[in-house]
């Protein structure tokens, strides 16, 4: 059989880096993991196709046995207008991912199958039920997958120059029970990981094909500490003998901090950057979140542990708690800066379905529609502390002077200068220089004086003060460029989204609530689901004031 797999594009949001992929050469940031697991779980017999429209065109005329769609909420348009698509032209089409495990409701009768929670047993049965004939409907395993016998993703379907980095996964699911999330909804949260042989099989795989930098896609890479050790290890020595050729970066929780062991071993293994959900600086907050794993020690002496062994912090923070009033706000520019973190993914709190968190505020009559799955671009929930129009005014004004110039200034530059040092550093190669080049270019030479002035001063100031983090600097300059026009125009589109906040608040005494609807439905549009992002692909200097 011929399959062709099929992941949708993005709609811009914080991590599509749309401001600066064409000038460094590459068309998206990561792979979707999923098409070349699904490739992987598929026997040889069949011949497969991967297609990710943010790197090539989608074939809609391909002679194919089977058409299958992953997504996330943020894709839902746009996997039903592609399985539309197919299904107007006779193929069978079959969707899972995240979208279809959390929301399969919305996607029964836009498919011929559908695939929710994870696929590992799954897909194949299905794949024999298909030849046999007798295929159903749906299709969702009866235990979360062991990952212990998952084979070798097959990245060598990959476009893989076209991405600026590749995806890995060593263990799915996290032992932590924040309300809000609906990772361990689906993935639950017994951490079920791979044998340390199978991720050193994948990341070989993905340097022979020529990957420089590899993101390990764990909900919590400790959720299990000891397995996650036993992988540092081997992944610090494999990366040393080779002479240190691949970056890593991860998602981990907060409590990493506590561990100097673990710290230590992921300095070893070249992890560079990893990702943290501290969410609030307020621990009424954290705790209301049910994220207590966050309170264990102070926050700020935290982050700057972690940044003692030489890693970067970038942060995932949430704003619309019960206990935030109107000054959480400041309250989170004051932690941001306090604890030198300069890139934060910052959003307002969202119910996810699914949640114990969506079943409470629907319970208290609080939630306002569906969710569009971004938290930076909109939010379902009626505040406790604060009206609707208060809390997306004060966001706006949180992300916009997070990302100007000057604050995001100060916290590199903090950070830079004060972060541990690592000391082994991979010699430049043509690449790299070529790279420097395009970053150059793209920052300073073809920048606006404002722009270009940013740049100048972060690196001169690094290159005279501390040159040995030149390279962490041009990332970030990198990183502010594209950060900085991607939350400019998500603030244009708060703006619309607040002036009709106040012209409905003033229309009504109380805030209108909404019942959760699927989002093709008709009837009056809740504000989350008119919330349309298109138009942030706007280019940046078409934006008012922007640079
Ligand atoms: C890595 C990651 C990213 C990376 C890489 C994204 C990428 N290119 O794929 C980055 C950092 C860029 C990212 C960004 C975002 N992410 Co993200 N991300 C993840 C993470 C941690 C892992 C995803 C992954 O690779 N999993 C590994 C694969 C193998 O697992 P899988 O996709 O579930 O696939 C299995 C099954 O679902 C099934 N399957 C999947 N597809 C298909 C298709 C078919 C045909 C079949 C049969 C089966 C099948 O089989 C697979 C094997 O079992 C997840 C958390 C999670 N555990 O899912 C969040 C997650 C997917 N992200 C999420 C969100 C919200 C976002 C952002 C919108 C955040 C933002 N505001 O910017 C952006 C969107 C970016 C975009 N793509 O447009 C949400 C999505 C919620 C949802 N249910 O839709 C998740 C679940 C995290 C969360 N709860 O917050 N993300
Ligand atoms: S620590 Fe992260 S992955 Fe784990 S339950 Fe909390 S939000 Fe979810």
């Amino acid at each position: 059989m011929r399959i062709y797999l099929v992941t949708p594009r993005n709609p811009p949001s914080f991590w599509t880096y749309d401001d600066i992929l064409p000038s460094i050469g590459k068309r998206c940031l990561f792979p979707n993991l999923s098409m070349p697991t699904i490739a992987g779980l598929t026997p040889p017999e069949h011949e497969m196709i991967l297609c990710d429209e943010n790197v090539e065109d989608v074939d809609f005329d391909i002679d194919a046995d089977i058409v299958g769609i992953t997504g996330y909420l943020v894709h839902s348009e746009r996997v039903w207008e592609l399985a539309a698509a197919f299904r107007r032209r006779g193929r069978f089409v079959v969707i899972g991912g995240p979208f279809a495990s959390l929301c399969p409701e919305q996607l029964r009768g836009h498919c011929d199958v559908l695939f929710v929670d994870e696929a590992e047993e799954t897909w194949p049965e299905f794949l024999r039920d298909f030849a046999a004939g007798t295929w159903r409907a749906e299709y969702r395993p009866a235990e979360k997958p062991d990952l212990s016998s998952a084979p070798t993703p097959r990245f060598d379907l990959l476009k893989v120059d076209r991405y600026h980095a590749m995806t890995v996964q060593f263990a799915r699911g996290c032992p932590y029970t924040c309300e809000f999330c609906d990772i361990i909804v689906v993935y639950g949260r017994k951490p079920r990981a791979k044998r340390v042989e199978q991720v050193l099989a994948e990341v070989e795989a993905c340097h022979r094909l020529g990957a420089r930098q590899i993101f390990l896609v764990d909900d919590n890479f400790i959720g299990n500490r000891k397995l996650a050790k036993a992988l540092l290890t081997e992944l610090a020595a494999w990366n040393a003998a080779r002479g240190y050729p691949i970056h890593f970066q991860t998602e981990v929780t907060l409590n990493v901090a506590q561990d100097d062991e673990c710290l230590a071993l992921l300095r070893a293994a070249n992890f560079s950057t990893i990702f943290v959900g501290i969410e609030s600086p307020r621990a009424a907050s954290l705790v209301g979140a049910r994220k207590l794993q966050n309170l264990r020690d102070d926050l700020v002496t935290s982050v700057h542990k972690i940044q003692s062994f030489g890693i970067q912090v970038q942060a995932g923070m949430i704003v619309g708690f019960d206990d935030d009033d109107a000054s959480i706000f400041e309250e989170q520019i004051e932690f941001l800066a306090a604890a030198r973190i300069p890139v934060a993914m910052i959003g307002m709190l969202q119910a996810m379905p699914k949640t114990p968190l969506h079943a409470r505020v629907a319970a208290a009559g609080r939630l306002a529609g569906g969710t569009i799955g971004d938290a930076l671009v909109s939010s379902n929930i009626i505040p406790l502390r604060m009206t609707r129009p208060e809390l997306f005014r004060g966001y706006r004004q949180l992300i916009a002077q997070s990302y100007d110039f000057a604050s995001f200034y100060r916290r590199a530059l903090e950070f830079l200068l004060r972060a541990g040092r690592v000391e082994r550093r991979r010699r430049p190669n043509a690449t790299d220089v070529r790279l420097f080049g395009r970053v150059l270019w793209m920052t300073l030479i073809r920048a606006t004086p404002r722009r270009a002035w940013f740049t100048v001063r972060l690196l001169l100031t690094i290159l005279v003060r501390r040159p040995q983090m030149f390279e962490s600097a041009l990332a970030l300059a990198v990183a502010h460029k594209a950060l900085h026009g991607y939350v400019r125009r998500v603030c244009l589109h708060l703006d619309g989204l607040i002036d009709q906040l106040e012209r409905e608040e003033a229309a009504s005494a109380s805030p209108p609530a909404f019942d959760e609807a699927p989002r093709e439905s008709s009837g009056p549009l809740p504000l989350t689901m008119s919330a349309r992002t298109e138009h942030l692909l706007l280019p940046a200097d078409e934006l008012r004031g922007s640079a």
